[in-house]
């Protein structure tokens, strides 16, 4: 159920024809930005992209840059090595049946218990593919010769895109790993872009605290088992290794940094060791972000890197984000689809759920409910506002369990014919997303829900709510291969 390496997942992307490979030198300067951008664009996203001669300032690199490998249906389930990404979620179900939890933080820990199941905790392991070959800072090596993008005409500089950040818990040792953006400042020093409401951000004000500098390590690449979980909106505390470890059903072989005593995936293809000074922060940005506009330049952590190692024939993973669709929004699906049973645990009348691309993760939430009482709408929509990073939803729309909630024209339909604007929808205050330009002040926002769902009775509607318009089933079951013969 899992890839030894990420060249192997390349591999397989090539054997399914679901990877176009580009021979001739493209630029890491905006060209594969422009290549990469067209396939996100198309229909179902594209083929996945293997550029073998990116070029940094005129050169070719000695690294391959690889994009877009999750970006379609397809290729997130292959990337997890299943057939359709609800085979994950079931086998989530499945743990929360067997067992069920009373509360959301047994439901946590049954997750983190169906990793026994699945024999996956990983395995310490003395050396690795990611040890073949060492640079110590100062031996020449650096980032810049790594083909780290610069991905849109206004960034402020070149890009990591898809690194996988992991941290400590200084006071319970606890792991954490997140996906935040590193802008590379020079050869061995780059930005760190964890959000304030973001794991390891609450990591970094702890060795802040304690006036002790921060060990960071890096991973780029591996299994991508390993990247879709640093993504993955787990609660605090809960380690994406054993989410991976989970998905991919083998144990994940860790192996100690040259400079500092974290443990890293041994089959990453590279990786970049380093520290975060406490208090230090530096201008980062502008970059051209999942929102469609410009992140505007603000102060982050400084990442002073002290070792790189990677494998011998390296590939480098990268992806861009700019106006939707791109290939997060398959990223995105993947989680709401496996972590669904969990909500559903919490709120059982949740049928199912979708953050559509246009909304870009959190600004729209589709959910659908089987109704049973007055303001139940209301009761989901302030749960999910109070559930990890549901809490930046900016606008939640709640139909019945009748809608399909994958379906934004359905949607749509719903919410403009069954609601009365002010009767059916409520404003709250809550976090928002540090990405969002649209509140008036970062971090903070008002938030709206709309019931878009029938009317009960002690809703304030007693017209008698009418029929959806549909065909009797007999009937359509009678014409049943007369339409398929016309289609
Ligand atoms: C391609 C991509 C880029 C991301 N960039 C950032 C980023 O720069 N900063 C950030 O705080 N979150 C970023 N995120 C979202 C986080 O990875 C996500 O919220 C994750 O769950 C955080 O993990 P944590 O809860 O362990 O902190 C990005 C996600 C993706 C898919
Ligand atoms: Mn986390």
């Amino acid at each position: 159920m899992s890839y030894p390496s990420f060249n192997a997942f390349l591999d397989a992307l090539r054997a399914a024809d679901e990877l176009l490979t580009i021979d001739s030198p493209v630029a890491t300067e905006l060209e594969i930005t422009a290549i990469a951008d067209a396939q996100m664009k198309s229909p179902g996203g594209g083929k996945a992209l293997l550029f073998t001669k990116p070029t940094i300032d005129g050169k070719v690199s000695e690294f391959p840059v690889a994009i877009n490998t999750m970006g379609s249906r397809k290729r997130m389930a292959m990337s997890l090595k299943v057939d359709a990404i609800d085979e994950i979620a079931e086998q989530m179900a499945f743990l929360m049946k067997a067992k069920p939890p009373g509360n959301l933080r047994e439901a946590w820990d049954l997750v983190r218990n169906g990793i026994d199941v699945v024999h996956a905790r990983p395995r310490t392991v003395r050396s690795g593919p990611c040890k073949e070959v060492i640079h110590l800072a100062g031996d020449g090596f650096g980032l810049d010769q790594i083909p780290v993008l610069l991905c849109w005409p206004k960034d402020g500089g070149r890009f990591v895109t898809l690194p996988n950040v992991h941290t400590r818990d200084p006071d319970t040792g606890a792991r954490n790993i997140g996906m935040y953006r590193m802008q590379v400042y020079d050869a061995l020093s780059t930005g760190m872009h964890w959000q304030v409401h973001k794991v390891a951000a609450r990591h970094g004000k702890r060795y802040y605290e304690r006036g002790e500098p921060m060990p960071v390590a890096v991973c780029l690449g591996g299994d991508p088992a390993l990247t879709f979980a640093a993504t993955a909106p787990l609660p605090d505390g809960l380690d994406e290794i054993l989410l991976a470890g989970f998905l991919r059903k083998k144990s994940i072989d860790m192996v100690k940094c040259e400079t500092c005593d974290i443990m890293v995936p041994a089959e990453s293809d590279f990786v970049i060791e380093g520290e975060v000074r406490p208090g230090e922060m530096r201008a980062e940005g502008p970059f051209g972000d999942h929102t469609g506009f410009y992140t505007p330049v603000d102060d982050y952590p400084i990442f002073h890197v002290k070792a790189i190692t990677h494998r011998k024939g390296a590939v480098y993973p990268a992806t861009i984000v700019g106006q939707p669709p791109m290939e997060d929004f398959y990223m995105g699906t993947a989680s709401v689809r496996i972590f669904l049973p969990i909500f559903q645990m919490n709120f059982p009348e949740i049928k199912d759920m979708a953050l559509p691309a246009e909304g870009v993760f959190h600004n729209l939430v589709f959910v659908s409910i089987k109704k049973q009482y007055a303001y139940q709408a209301y009761k989901i929509m302030h749960g999910l506002w109070g559930m990890g990073q549901m809490m930046f939803a900016k606008y939640i729309v709640v139909v019945d369990d009748d809608c399909d909630v994958h379906n934004t024209s359905e949607v749509l339909f719903r919410m403009c014919a069954n609601t009365d604007p002010k009767r059916d929808s409520a404003f709250v205050q809550n976090p928002s997303d540090a990405l969002d330009h649209g509140t008036s002040a970062p971090n903070v926002g008002s938030h709206m829900g709309i019931d878009a769902t029938r009317k009960l009775v002690g809703e304030g509607y007693d017209r008698g709510w009418p029929d959806l318009v549909v065909m009797a089933p007999e009937v359509e079951a009678r014409v049943a291969d007369l339409i398929a013969k016309l289609r």
